[in-house]
């Protein structure tokens, strides 16, 4: 009996002991990942980075950036084992278990030789597809050579007739499209085996891992936010309905009807480019114009982009950050190589290191409205970066996809309220009227109202693929989903013969917008808490909504940004959240306070204009083979 007990204890001795040993073997772990991913992923940025100052053509730095993601990959891949061990064994506390599982994902380099060699064709052929698929030009058929990427994306930037425009969206259909099926249907198989090889139930479990959600709260997140949207969105939809009905007639833009995919690819395209987005619909007041924020900075002597910085810089000093030191510039600041070739894709961009105090800043030596509120963002990043420099490297990350972007779309959000332009003289005193704020809302609008739903229905299809409840060979399907959900429908008849979901796809097939939906989301929320929280916002108060806010000189929020800033990818986003605004929980209440000026003149707007509200599903595809 004695013996027994003695047994027992030595036994229960050991294991404890053994449990405190691998505790810190656990430590000691990490602390080696830390420092080696440092390293590799240092060699990574140091080669992106020589790339951006250079140009493509350095290839000493092409080839280091190559090699080091390899080497990270296969280090990665090293440390699969080790972890999933420590995983199993439940080994230490929450914060080492945290810790652990943000060593990445070993994702399709988990498949064998075989399956990932397949993985890497298809999804090349997928974007081969859409890089070199040829188009015949509409007016001369017989010249076929118009790639995607640029001749018809600058086609449809300037066209205004509609059959030109429906031409390109069938072609580009027809020729992508079948395509690409069956390469999507093995993404599709190899993309189940990899998840199931990283350790997930489910496809979708995979696909939501860096949301910190499991799929059914991921879903249900989104699914609310679309409810919530709807009224907003249905009115939206209706005015933009009855303003492309008003252009092109009854005939194309049916009442009662989702419109046409193809003018909403289009306006929504334009409103991201500094084309204007009335070529395809107007402004609600079309005589008053948007302020000029390109003439106001070359006004105020914002000549270069190292003015704006500064500038910008001293915006950011007024919120209570700490302040940049005056030698960043000289000693961080190099311009961007090859402006020539795009300037679409010439942004400012800084550059964090891993382990080392040390943020590059890379900036477009462009000086233009866009440039201008880029570098609020790009000036977030770098407050972000210095934020949690003292995190160990798995920690040394934003905690979800884009969250950063939220930050930092926050506060170029906050820098384009008139009040605040009008601070810096680039609107004229006086100039804030109601219809202006309403014309820069709608603007803002098809940027992100008229978005959120597409984004949705992108990954939406694909979820509902990868899980099963969905059939690739379904394409009406994906016309149910893209109709009830955004609006707009097929401009010809459909079948399950086409196949159309991966149009937009193809290029970057897992790429995924749910961060983006979230990311967008929250910087509204964001927005409308800072604003609430310095008083310059107030619910009730006509003189104080939320889409003037300005939050210039409000010195409260620097210290709370930061703090929760520095946490990096420590805590969870609902933690980090919390700690910024008393909510634990992404929501839709900033969006719908900043849109409510503009849902309420809609909803007037439509009753004037007699225009019908929401659309019968589409009878645009149907499964019956059509006759061709
Ligand atoms: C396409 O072909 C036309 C004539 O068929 C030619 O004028 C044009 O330069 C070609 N464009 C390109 C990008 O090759
Ligand atoms: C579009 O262009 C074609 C070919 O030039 C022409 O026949 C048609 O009338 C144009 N349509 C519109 C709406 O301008
Ligand atoms: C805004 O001002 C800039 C600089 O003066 C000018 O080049 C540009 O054409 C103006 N844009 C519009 C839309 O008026
Ligand atoms: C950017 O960072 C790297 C790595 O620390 C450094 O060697 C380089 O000098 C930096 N570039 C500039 C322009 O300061
Ligand atoms: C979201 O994050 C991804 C990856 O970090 C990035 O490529 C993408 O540009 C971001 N999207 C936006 C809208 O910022
Ligand atoms: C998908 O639909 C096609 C065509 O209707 C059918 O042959 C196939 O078996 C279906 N696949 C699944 C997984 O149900
Ligand atoms: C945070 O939220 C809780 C519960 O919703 C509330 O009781 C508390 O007063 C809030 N704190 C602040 C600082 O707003
Ligand atoms: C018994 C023993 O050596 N325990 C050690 C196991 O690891 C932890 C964490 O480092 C130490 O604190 C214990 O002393």
């Amino acid at each position: 009996m004695k013996s027994t007990l003695l047994i027992i204890l030595l036994s229960q001795c050991y294991i404890t002991s053994a449990a405190e040993n691998s505790t810190a073997v656990l430590i000691k772990f990490l602390s080696t990942v830390n420092q080696n991913l440092a390293a590799l992923y240092n060699r990574e940025v140091l080669a992106n980075w020589q790339l951006e100052i250079k140009g493509p053509n350095d290839l000493y730095a092409l080839l280091q950036s190559e090699l080091a993601s390899e080497e990270t990959m296969r280090y990665i891949q090293s440390l699969a084992p080790k972890s999933a061990k420590f995983k199993r064994l439940n080994i230490g506390n929450p914060e080492l278990q945290r810790e652990l599982a943000q060593i990445p994902e070993t994702g399709y380099e988990a498949l064998s030789p075989t399956d990932l060699k397949l993985m890497y064709i298809v999804t090349t052929n997928m974007g081969d597809i859409y890089k070199n698929t040829k188009l015949c030009s509409f007016y001369d058929r017989r010249q076929c050579n118009l790639t995607l990427i640029p001749a018809v994306q600058n086609i449809l930037h300037n066209s205004v007739n509609v059959s030109e425009i429906e031409h390109y969206w069938l072609e580009w259909r027809r020729k992508t499209g079948m395509a690409a099926k069956e390469d999507f249907a093995v993404f599709v198989e190899l993309y189940r085996k990899t998840s199931i090889l990283n350790g997930f139930q489910k496809p979708s479990e995979f696909w939501f891992k860096d949301l910190e959600e499991d799929s059914s709260q991921a879903t249900t997140l989104l699914e609310k936010s679309m409810q919530r949207l709807k009224p907003l969105f249905q009115q939206f939809h209706a005015h933009v309905r009855g303003q492309l009905r008003r252009l092109y007639g009854e005939d194309l833009i049916a009442r009662g009807k989702p419109f046409p995919q193809n003018f909403a690819e289009i306006f929504i395209g334009n409103a991201f480019r500094r084309a204007d987005p009335e070529w395809f619909i107007e402004f609600p007041y079309p005589d008053v114009s948007m302020p000029n924020i390109t003439a106001g900075l070359l006004r105020r002597g914002l000549t270069n982009a190292q003015r704006v910085f500064w500038n910008v810089a001293e915006y950011f000093r007024s919120l209570g950050m700490p302040q940049i030191e005056d030698t960043f510039w000289s000693e961080n600041a190099r311009p961007k190589a090859n402006l020539d070739e795009e300037s679409i894709r010439c942004w400012h961009k800084a550059w964090k290191y891993y382990g080392i105090k040390r943020v590059n800043f890379s900036y477009c030596p462009l000086v233009d409205e866009e440039r201008f509120f880029n570098m609020f963002e790009a000036l977030t990043d770098v407050y972000y970066y210095r934020a949690y420099e003292h995190q160990p490297t798995l920690y040394a990350e934003e905690p979800f996809p884009n969250f950063s972007d939220a930050v930092g779309k926050m506060f170029s959000l906050a820098a384009s309220s008139p009040r605040y332009l009008e601070k810096l003289k680039f609107v004229d005193t006086g100039m804030i009227s109601k219809e202006l704020r309403i014309n820069r809302l709608y603007w803002q609008g098809l940027r992100s109202i008229f978005l959120l739903p597409v984004f949705y229905v992108l990954d939406r299809y694909r979820v509902d693929v990868l899980d099963g409840s969905l059939n690739i060979s379904d394409n009406c399907a994906y016309w149910k989903l893209t109709s009830d959900l955004t609006g707009a429908e097929p401009p010809v008849s459909r079948s399950n013969e086409d196949f159309d979901a991966p149009a937009k796809l193809l290029v970057e097939v897992d790429d995924q917008y749910t961060s983006q939906i979230m990311s967008t989301v929250l910087q509204y929320q964001l927005y409308k808490h800072f604003c609430e929280i310095t008083g310059q916002y107030k619910p009730s108060d006509p003189d104080y909504p939320l889409d003037l806010c300005d939050l210039s000189n409000q010195r409260q929020i620097g210290p709370l940004v930061m703090q929760a800033m520095s946490y990096g990818s420590s805590k969870s986003y609902k933690d980090i959240l919390h700690i910024m605004t008393n909510e634990s929980a992404i929501n839709m209440d900033g969006l719908l306070a900043y849109f409510h000026p503009l849902y309420e003149w809609l909803v007037e707007q439509n009753r004037i204009d007699g225009v019908e509200i929401g659309w019968e599903p589409t009878t645009k595809c149907s499964s019956e083979n059509k006759e061709k």
